[in-house]
């Protein structure tokens, strides 16, 4: 042990260099940082940055193929021709949100399947709120309005996040997530406007049960939440959890009296003084039962998601035949 802790071989000078220069570089990261730089995929990093970048945009990346599902239930079923064109563009842009995100992601150094493998064997996590079930077609507008439009709050301050490649992803994501949000809130300004009195009370049976789920997107309270104190100091997330949950609740609220629903909260009310509204208490112990695989739609996303892999097998299979065959005959020529 003691023969241990005096060694000097040339290990030992050899690691101190590198810890002197792994430092210097470190302190030249945190420098960008601070001046509020962009950071490229070929620059250098630290080891954290990189695997918490690839935990939050895999994550990001499943929430919108696993999202796809939801919505995806709906397609066959849409009202008019109409609906099902918009629903069924909504939803191909969801799986477009999902490869730019790997695509940020794979910069990083992880692969598509590594990723993938980690969504498929339960490791991964992805959004809370695709585990719950689309009951009926006001879901689908609701999961526009609410859904939506809790994404926006929370990926608009993504735009500036220091990973430059999420935060071009970003960019484009948040243009459509806005087209979806608004073609949410107008399938329901029609169903409330023009519609009977039991497609108006299905809109608000919907808002019922999303909105709660929809609040909980924003992650756990501050105090709870574990990533956010180094994320915000390295500028991948600008805004916190609840500051987004409460920006969230006051540009909503207002939504929800031109739409002429309630949500389910006695507690709400406006809070003159701090020129918010104040909102009840969250149940996190369904957040976290939710989170950790025990929600009402988990087993079933993540099956769908297995199934769609396994049988695309022959796909990837073909491709990769085809690829191989290209490149042996570019060689002969
Ligand atoms: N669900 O320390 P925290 C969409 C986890 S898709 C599940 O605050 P962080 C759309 C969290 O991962 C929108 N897990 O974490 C698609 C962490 O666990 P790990 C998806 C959650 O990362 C289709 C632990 O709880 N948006 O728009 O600082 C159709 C502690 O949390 C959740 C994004 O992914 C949750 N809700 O902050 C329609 C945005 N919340 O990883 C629409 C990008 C927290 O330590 N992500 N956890 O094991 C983020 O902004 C952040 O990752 C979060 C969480 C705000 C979600």
């Amino acid at each position: 042990m003691y023969t241990q802790a005096m060694s000097v071989g040339p290990q030992d000078v050899a690691s101190k260099v590198q810890s002197a220069e792994d430092a210097r570089k470190e302190a030249a990261f945190e420098a960008r940082i601070a001046a509020g730089d962009f950071i490229e995929a070929k620059d250098w990093m630290p080891e954290h940055y990189r695997k918490t970048l690839v935990r939050q945009i895999s994550q990001h990346a499943h929430s919108e193929i696993v999202g796809m599902l939801p919505e995806g239930n709906w397609i066959s079923r849409a009202p008019t021709l109409k609906r099902k064109a918009i629903l069924l563009a909504k939803v191909q842009d969801e799986g477009g949100h999902g490869l730019y995100l790997y695509a940020a992601a794979e910069t990083l150094g992880t692969s598509r399947d590594q990723m993938l493998d980690a969504l498929h064997s339960g490791k991964a996590k992805y959004s809370s709120i695709f585990n719950y079930p689309t009951l009926t077609w006001a879901d689908i507008g609701v999961i526009g309005w609410l859904v939506d439009g809790a994404a926006i709050m929370n990926q608009v301050p993504l735009c500036r996040c220091s990973f430059a490649p999420y935060a071009r992803a970003m960019i484009r994501v948040c243009r459509e997530e806005s087209f979806h949000q608004r073609q949410g809130y107008e399938s329901l300004l029609v169903m409330m406007r023009d519609g009977t009195e039991a497609q108006k009370a299905m809109v608000q049976d919907a808002v019922n049960r999303w909105w709660w789920p929809s609040l909980m997107m924003f992650g756990p309270a501050d105090k709870d939440s574990s990533n956010s104190e180094q994320s915000m100091r390295w500028g991948i997330k600008r805004i916190s959890n609840d500051d987004l949950r409460q920006k969230f609740v006051d540009a909503t609220i207002p939504q929800a009296e031109v739409l002429g629903v309630t949500v389910p909260d006695a507690d709400l009310k406006w809070n003159a003084e701090t020129g918010q509204y104040d909102f009840g208490a969250i149940d996190w112990a369904e957040f976290w039962r939710v989170v950790g695989g025990d929600g009402p739609c988990n087993r079933e996303r993540l099956a769908t998601r297995v199934k769609a892999w396994d049988d695309g097998a022959w796909v990837r299979e073909a491709a990769l035949a085809h690829a191989k065959k290209q490149a042996t005959r570019a060689q002969a020529a």
